[in-house]
């Protein structure tokens, strides 16, 4: 047990806002690291010391190594909290904090380098017992190789990078004409945005679902998971609508997934917050995809139905102290996550510039996570995420009418938002009576 009393929160925007608040509830220090590009932004006077470590360019500054271990020794931090992006999945930088004695908020340099590896990180949930899509069992060496296999498993194939994930570097082959070049495609696209060419194939699942499992383990062994959520509101990649519950799944199917996830913590000793990425397909098979070893965007919905503090317990768990038991873990109502972007809603293409008036919505179970206000002008260096929108009901269909109500409160001029999308979001009769998929944002037009 080491009491950690400083915290350099090592990111920026709505999730480094976040992490101070919590920092502070417990009592500690937050301090921040800003980049010239954000110098402005308000939430550094919430923390106890703000450091410039660079330029606005990410690469120099929320990057650089050196100068984030550099800020959290000056200001004398005993821990370093990631969030999520930048440095959150380095596991180079892992060590480095080891070696300064920083204590990382996160999982270990070990679990991180397992499922960074997707091929490996499938074979290893296979050995926990969870469903892995049927596929190359490893790698995928060769031309022939891949021919073979799809020939016995059917077409569509899909070729996934080995270093890849969160959808770069994968292939689609319809049928065998393709499989020769799109082999080779994938694995000098990989080879060029990784450094590895390392393959692997998979049946490809038609117009899957994606449900994610929140998870955590301690360092005594304990693993709980925090409910699942459904992000298949996504276009090319970006999640744009979360919930939780994922009312897809019956109460037997929701089970089987939860204690599939708690095995897989378990198996791998993974310490600190994760979730395990799962494709569920039409007949509500569920398949381990990967998993992702850090704090997420969409931990919000999960805080919502529990009542939990993830970042408080990431915090906690860092220190030695045990989770509470999963019976402790009671998951209530409905939880909805609408992200809003500086993007025009139709096309979502960036919308960069200055919030001119920014009135936001309020009232019960309704919650803001965001750094932007009015006279904000939102840096061009960075992800377009301006906020998050998150409600809480106690049904689906109470959780969607509150959204519906803050979303029409919502008046943010000087930027073009994605406010207007999820409103005809939240009354598009699909997204209502939860007929949608990942694939169902490529076909709309609104
Ligand atoms: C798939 C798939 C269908 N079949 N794998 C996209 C993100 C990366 N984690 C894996 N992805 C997919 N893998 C098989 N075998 C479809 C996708 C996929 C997807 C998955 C989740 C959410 C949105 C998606 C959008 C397009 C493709």
């Amino acid at each position: 047990m080491a009491e950690i009393k400083r915290i350099l929160v090592a990111n920026r925007g709505e999730i480094a806002l976040r992490a101070i608040r919590t920092i502070k509830e417990m009592g500690k220090e937050a301090v921040a690291v800003y980049s010239t590009g954000d110098q402005d932004a308000h939430y550094l006077r919430f923390a106890d010391a703000a450091i410039c470590i660079g330029s606005e360019k990410s690469a120099d500054s929320y990057l650089n190594i050196p100068a984030v271990i550099t800020a959290a020794e000056v200001s004398g931090c005993d821990a370093i909290f990631p969030g999520y992006g930048f440095l959150s999945e380095n596991q180079n930088f892992v060590e480095i904090c080891q070696y300064h004695d920083i204590i990382f908020i996160g999982p270990s340099v070990k679990v991180m380098q397992m499922m960074s590896d997707k091929s490996k990180a499938k074979q290893v949930m296979a050995e926990a017992g969870v469903p892995t899509i049927p596929g190359s069992d490893g790698p995928v060496k060769s031309v022939k190789e891949a021919k073979k296999l799809a020939e016995e498993m059917g077409y569509p194939v899909i070729l996934k990078a080995s270093a890849g994930g969160g959808g770069r570097g994968m292939r689609v082959v319809e049928e065998k004409s393709y499989i020769e070049n799109a082999f080779l495609a994938c694995e000098s696209e990989a080879l060029t945005a990784f450094g590895d060419g390392t393959l692997y194939m998979e049946k490809f699942i038609l117009n899957p679902r994606h449900v994610e499992v929140q998870i955590m383990g301690d360092s005594h062994g304990n693993a709980i998971h925090i409910g699942e959520r459904d992000c298949s509101m996504q276009r090319r990649h970006q999640k744009l609508i979360e919930e939780s519950p994922a009312i897809l799944l019956d109460h037997d199917q929701r089970k089987a997934l939860h204690e599939a996830a708690v095995r897989a913590t378990k198996h791998i000793g993974y310490e600190n917050a994760g979730t395990f990425e799962f494709l569920v397909d039409k007949e509500k098979n569920y398949y381990f995809m990967e998993m992702n070893t850090r704090l997420q965007v969409e931990h919000c919905v999960s805080e919502e139905v529990s009542g939990l503090d993830i970042v408080e317990w990431m915090i906690r768990v860092a220190e030695g102290e045990k989770l509470p038991p999963q019976e402790d873990i009671k998951l209530a109502g409905h939880a909805i996550e609408c992200r809003i972007t500086a993007e025009d809603p139709i096309s979502f293409l960036p919308s960069p510039g200055t919030i001119t008036s920014w009135i936001a919505p309020g009232g019960k179970d309704v919650r803001i996570d965001t750094h932007a206000s009015a006279n904000y002008t939102i840096p061009t260096h960075y992800d377009s995420l301006i906020g998050k929108l998150i409600v809480w009901g106690q049904t689906r269909e109470k959780a969607i009418a509150k959204m519906q109500r803050a979303l029409d409160e919502f008046e943010v001029s000087g930027v073009r938002t994605t406010i207007d999308f999820h409103r005809k979001m939240m009354r598009n009769q699909d997204f209502r009576t939860n007929r949608f998929d990942t694939k169902y944002l490529e076909n709309y037009s609104g």
